[in-house]
């Protein structure tokens, strides 16, 4: 069976829409088809600073998410990155056939560290991080948004690298980037992607707000001068954004979803998307909000995806140690 595999970082309280439709709706139908892990990345997380508390904290809300989500233990491995000792030995490792300029040229560090005033080493590596979560797991796809295409293209070349220099240790990923989805964009600025780290929250739906919250967020979504509704991405950005997560929600292909509302007013388009949206994300809140009232039970959770976890990425660090000419215990 091939071999999926993602993270997510627990930087929020709550994942966003982004979030949510380019990764975790993947992971959620791909642990019925795939060998699946899923993983909370804490260590990315710290390559801007973190309040440890909020981080610990974070750490079980974004796990409480993954399972409201849908995700199943007893399908899939979902496990805490800081767990397995061996993502950041094999960091290290792959650092050390990274070039300076190749990291250098990632776009993710080039905003980040255009963003921040201290600008750790940790950001510069990550993508070199986020290589060994990969590669650790001898991975066949790995589902992301739009924006991680650029660190798989890297991770691709690395574990090629490593295979041509060392021998075929690595399995090369394909990403997992589905094309209507991969990214979706800020509700009041359609041109910029959802994240966590934009100016305004208004702009961004957090998959954990209230319905009210929310639906209000939907309503004053920046539409344009026009009054019809079409997808098209260049030239109607932000209904073409409504449209792409009307058909993430209702599972209507974008044509589909199109002839629905043709004819229609922006108005209705907005409320019938805030009452799909309210309704699709109503269970999953419950159902992370039931899971933090026993935060031991997801810890026990944790426990054993992190020894599925280890046992491969265990396997895999000895090979490489071996390989690059570390000497044995
Ligand atoms: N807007 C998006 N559209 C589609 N997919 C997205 N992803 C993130 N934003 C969008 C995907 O979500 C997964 C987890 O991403 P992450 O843990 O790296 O989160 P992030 O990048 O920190 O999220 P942000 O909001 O983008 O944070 P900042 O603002 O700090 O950069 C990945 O698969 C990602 O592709």
């Amino acid at each position: 069976q091939s071999r999926s595999l993602s993270g997510i970082q627990a930087t929020s309280d709550s994942l966003h829409l982004g979030n949510y439709i380019g990764a975790l709706q993947q992971f959620v139908e791909q642990q019925d088809t795939h060998d699946a892990f899923f993983f909370i990345a804490n260590m990315h997380a710290i390559t801007v600073e973190q309040d440890p508390t909020e981080l610990r904290d974070r750490t079980l809300r974004t796990a409480a998410q993954f399972l409201g989500a849908g995700l199943d233990p007893e399908k899939s491995t979902i496990f805490v990155q800081s767990h397995i000792p061996a993502h950041a030995q094999l960091s290290w490792v792959l650092e050390c056939l990274t070039g300076l300029g190749e990291a250098q040229r990632m776009t993710q560090f080039k905003d980040k560290a255009g963003k921040n005033e201290h600008v750790s080493l940790g950001l510069l590596t990550y993508p070199a991080l986020m290589a060994a979560d990969i590669l650790l797991y001898q991975a066949d796809v790995v589902p992301v948004g739009e924006d991680q295409r650029q660190h798989l293209e890297l991770t691709r070349n690395l574990a090629e690298r490593f295979n041509h220099r060392y021998g075929q240790t690595f399995t090369v990923p394909e990403p997992g980037i589905l094309k209507e989805t991969a990214k979706i964009y800020d509700l009041q600025d359609p041109t910029a992607k959802m994240s966590k780290s934009a100016p305004s929250p208004a702009g961004r739906i957090d998959i954990l707000d209230e319905p009210k919250v929310l639906a209000k967020k939907f309503k004053s979504a920046v539409t344009d001068n026009d009054t019809v509704i079409a997808y098209d991405p260049e030239g109607k950005p932000g209904v073409s954004n409504l449209l792409t997560i009307y058909s993430a929600f209702s599972g209507t292909p974008i044509p589909g979803v199109v002839a629905e509302f043709d004819g229609k007013m922006y108005g209705h388009l907005k409320v019938a998307l805030a009452d799909l949206a309210v309704e699709s994300l109503r269970p999953v809140r419950e159902r992370t909000q039931e899971l933090l009232n026993d935060p031991a039970e997801l810890a026990r959770m944790l426990h054993i995806g992190a020894d599925k976890a280890a046992a491969i990425a265990e396997t895999t660090i000895r090979e490489v140690y071996e390989r690059v000419g570390f000497l044995s215990r």
